[in-house]
């Protein structure tokens, strides 16, 4: 800790996300949801995900674009799919209903989809990936969010900063999980680097006349930009397509519209996929997890890195000692208590 932190513990910061997230209206089965996001994101050393969205969760509490006590739907749609209808709510308690349906289904199908439709999504996606791949599964998940990142050629927002996430079960260790934005980097990263009052990187948004900024507030009015031109911009489509019309819910820009300059967290679907190894490899499946080991060995054995495993570090280290929070961030959360 220094004079610019302060620490807290794992079950403290859990404590303070419930007691901001009902004293502002917030149902408690989903304040509960919410928090175990919100604070496995601090835990993980996910900043842009961490306890700061505990105030992107207030003021969308407070635009009235969320609905605080939503019932989440299950719709058993085909054999080897689920729709969940998160009816207006946050997407935690929607995707924790829809879970089993999904995973039960993959068992017995090999490959089961769920769509979740209506929700209220702020957050990152590895917590669900882990969810199932904890499971044996291998798994993929998607969302839209809201437009605020021209295509690759182009200068006005059209896509989300549209995340993608896969996870692959290892057999003695945490799983392989990949979750980032389609665009060069999260929008609550840029967030972040405005409240410090730090410059961003060349190459994550332009301002409103298209011009390359570094000014964190200019690209936030102006457009990110994808990561990777041409290929991020592509997938950020796909992520438009997959978890948009192909489960007849809201595109970035439609997400946009809706909020009409509320600021609230994107409002649309997800798209989750889960896929048993079992349904392809029968009684080979142990032989041929273990290639995929050889895999990781590889590039582990190099001296390059896996993704998340900075996180896992991260994990150790916050059960151990607790997290410390940036001080103007603490003050702020306790100044939603009021
Ligand atoms: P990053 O660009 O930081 O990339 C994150 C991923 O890349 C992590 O899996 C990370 O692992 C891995 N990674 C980073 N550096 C390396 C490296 N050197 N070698 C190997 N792997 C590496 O994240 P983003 O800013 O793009 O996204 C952050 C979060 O924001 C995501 O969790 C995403 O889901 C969330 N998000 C949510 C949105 C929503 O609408 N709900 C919209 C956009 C983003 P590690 O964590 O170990 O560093
Ligand atoms: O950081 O880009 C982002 C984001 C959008 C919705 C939730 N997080």
């Amino acid at each position: 800790m220094t004079d610019d932190t302060v620490h807290m513990t794992l079950d403290g910061l859990s404590e303070l996300s419930r007691a901001v997230l009902t004293r502002h209206g917030l149902g408690r089965r989903h304040a509960e949801a919410v928090t175990r996001t919100i604070v496995a994101g601090e835990r993980d050393g996910c900043a842009s995900h961490g306890a700061y969205r505990l105030i992107v969760c207030v003021n969308t509490l407070k635009t009235g674009k969320v609905v605080r006590n939503a019932d989440p739907q299950i719709h058993d749609a085909m054999p080897a799919l689920v729709r969940v209808d998160a009816r207006g709510g946050f997407a935690q308690l929607a995707f924790e209903r829809g879970l089993p349906v999904l995973t039960k289904k993959a068992r017995t199908r090999g490959i089961a989809a769920m769509g979740i439709n209506n929700c209220v999504h702020f957050a990152a996606l590895w917590p669900e990936i882990e969810a199932i791949t904890e499971q044996g599964l291998v798994a993929f998940a998607c969302t839209p969010s809201h437009a605020w990142v021209a295509p690759a050629g182009g200068m006005r927002p059209v896509f989300g900063t549209n995340p993608i996430a896969f996870g692959w079960p290892r057999p003695d260790g945490s799983p392989f999980v990949f979750d980032f934005a389609t665009s060069a980097v999260a929008r609550g990263e840029i967030e972040l680097h405005r409240r410090a009052a730090k410059p961003i990187p060349e190459g994550w948004g332009v301002d409103a006349g298209g011009n390359p900024t570094t000014d964190a507030k200019a690209a936030l009015d102006g457009a990110m930009l994808t990561f990777g031109g041409h290929k991020g911009s592509a997938l950020a489509a796909m992520v438009e397509l997959l978890a948009g019309p192909l489960i007849g819910d809201l595109t970035s820009a439609e997400s946009l519209a809706l909020d009409d300059g509320a600021g609230s967290s994107p409002i649309g679907g997800e798209f989750v996929l889960a896929i048993d190894p079992a349904g392809f490899l029968g009684g080979e499946t142990e032989q041929h997890i273990a290639r995929a080991e050889t895999l990781f060995d590889a590039i582990t054995g190099q001296g390059a890195r896996l993704p998340s495993q900075r996180r896992y570090e991260a994990r150790a280290r916050s059960l151990k000692h607790g997290i410390c929070l940036p001080r103007a961030l603490h003050d702020d959360l306790q100044g939603l208590l009021a």
